[in-house]
């Protein structure tokens, strides 16, 4: 009806469980599983179903999650679930075990206990692990998970509103098959938890390109960290980081994006790339202070899918604070795995359209401009010379990788 078609010899899979959206880490906590339902509402609104292989998967069970997780921190999870509580256990070890595994509660919490968390967790994960299995299995070519992409979270512990990794979850199911697997990490954050779960291996390449600086979360990611020291050790080299400095632009981007993430999957040949698309890295986000458009955000998964040379690509969500926009770079983003133009002005009958109307909202339109118009302005800290160092070093560092 609207000329979307399924393009022939390449598969896309989108894994998406509706019941993730009705989960709520707190009233005034920024992360709001709602911004995948007005992703889903635009996907659809713009008929891209039609183009995709659509996937309802199941919660992983907590065997699949424990792949990765240590039993202690998933018994936790799963039993500090009011749902799943004993209300035997006193209330203080409760406390003292939150403390733990989920961090202290002062200024309330980056990950607060909230009701049907584990059932959260277990949806989002299911989803990376359907989507890795479909790539496994050579069922899908390209697979996406929106709801998928919390890379904070530790081995034994929470962080940063994630407390289960389905990233690290999915590399492992994709390194039964392939010798090696390169992650790229576009989120505003630090992709730290897959960082350090594969730090000390080979058969994973992590690149991650994130402010850095000041107190900003988490911390980590400085340039010269680039794996253990020492060359004797089979991760030396082999953790990639790009660090930003606040208000970086689309054609400065861009640059910086092909050059290093083309040089990596050149250098390394990864049999299969996981993306992690974080929307936090747009201009207008609530916590990133990047100044980057729809385009330039999607020129990530545009470029990987151009060098991607029949390799395994699996797409993956993560932060993303002005749901709008989130909304709308991860339908740009669908569409360009799926290969498919969309128009800049918003079907008519999407629902929740106020949510993108009106000036400050982004005018009904796909595409609006983000640069200092939403949000705080962010005036550009980096300069050419910055990002040229930013190249240089990271070439250096593949002159050691022989893929
Ligand atoms: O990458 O900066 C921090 C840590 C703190 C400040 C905030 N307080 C609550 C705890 C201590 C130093 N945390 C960051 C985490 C960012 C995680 C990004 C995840 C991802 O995008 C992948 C999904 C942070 N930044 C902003 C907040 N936390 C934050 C803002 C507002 C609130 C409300 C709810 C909770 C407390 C008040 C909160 C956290
Ligand atoms: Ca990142
Ligand atoms: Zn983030």
């Amino acid at each position: 009806r609207n000329g979307i078609q399924r393009p022939v010899g390449h598969t896309v899979s989108f894994h998406y469980n509706p019941r993730v959206e009705s989960h709520h880490f707190g009233k005034s906590h920024p992360m709001k599983p709602w911004r995948l339902t007005l992703t889903k509402q635009l996907v659809l609104s713009y008929g891209l179903h039609y183009a995709l292989d659509l996937y309802r998967p199941l919660e992983a069970t907590k065997e699949e999650l424990a792949a990765y997780h240590t039993r202690e921190y998933l018994d936790f999870l799963q039993s500090i679930d009011p749902q799943h509580s004993h209300p035997s256990s006193p209330n203080t070890d409760h406390e003292q075990r939150r403390t733990a595994f989920l961090g202290s509660n002062e200024a309330n919490a980056d990950c607060p206990v909230f009701d049907g968390m584990w059932g959260y967790f277990t949806l989002y994960a299911g989803a990376s692990l359907d989507a890795a299995h479909k790539l496994v299995a050579d069922q899908s070519d390209i697979a996406i998970n929106w709801s998928g992409g919390l890379h904070h979270a530790h081995k034994g512990t929470g962080a940063g509103f994630c407390y289960i990794n389905d990233i690290v979850l999915a590399i492992q199911q994709l390194l039964l098959v392939t010798p090696r697997v390169l992650y790229i990490d576009i989120d505003v954050h630090h992709g730290d938890g897959v960082e350090e779960a594969f730090y000390y291996t080979d058969r994973v390449l992590t690149l991650s390109f994130h402010k850095y600086g000041e107190t900003f979360f988490p911390g980590t990611g400085a340039l010269e960290d680039t794996g253990p020291r020492g060359s004797h050790n089979p991760g030396a080299h082999h953790s990639l980081n790009v660090p930003l400095r606040d208000g970086i632009e689309d054609a400065e981007w861009e640059r910086l994006f092909r050059q290093i993430a083309g040089d990596a999957i050149d250098t390394y040949n990864p049999g299969a790339i996981v993306l992690q698309c974080g929307a936090d890295s747009l201009g207008g986000d609530r916590l990133g202070s990047f100044n980057i458009n729809i385009r330039a955000h999607g020129f990530a998964v545009e470029f990987v899918k151009s060098r991607a040379h029949g390799r395994k690509m699996m797409i993956v969500g993560g932060g993303g604070y002005t749901p709008r926009n989130v909304a709308r770079c991860w339908t740009h983003e669908t569409s360009i795995a799926a290969d498919v133009e969309l128009r800049n002005e918003l079907p008519m009958h999407v629902p929740y359209r106020q949510a993108f109307t009106g000036n400050e909202n982004g005018d009904g339109l796909l595409y609006p401009s983000l640069s200092n118009i939403q949000g705080k302005i962010h005036p550009n800290m980096n300069d050419q010379s910055y990002f040229d160092n930013l190249i240089a070093h990271n070439k250096e560092q593949l002159r050691y990788i022989k893929g």
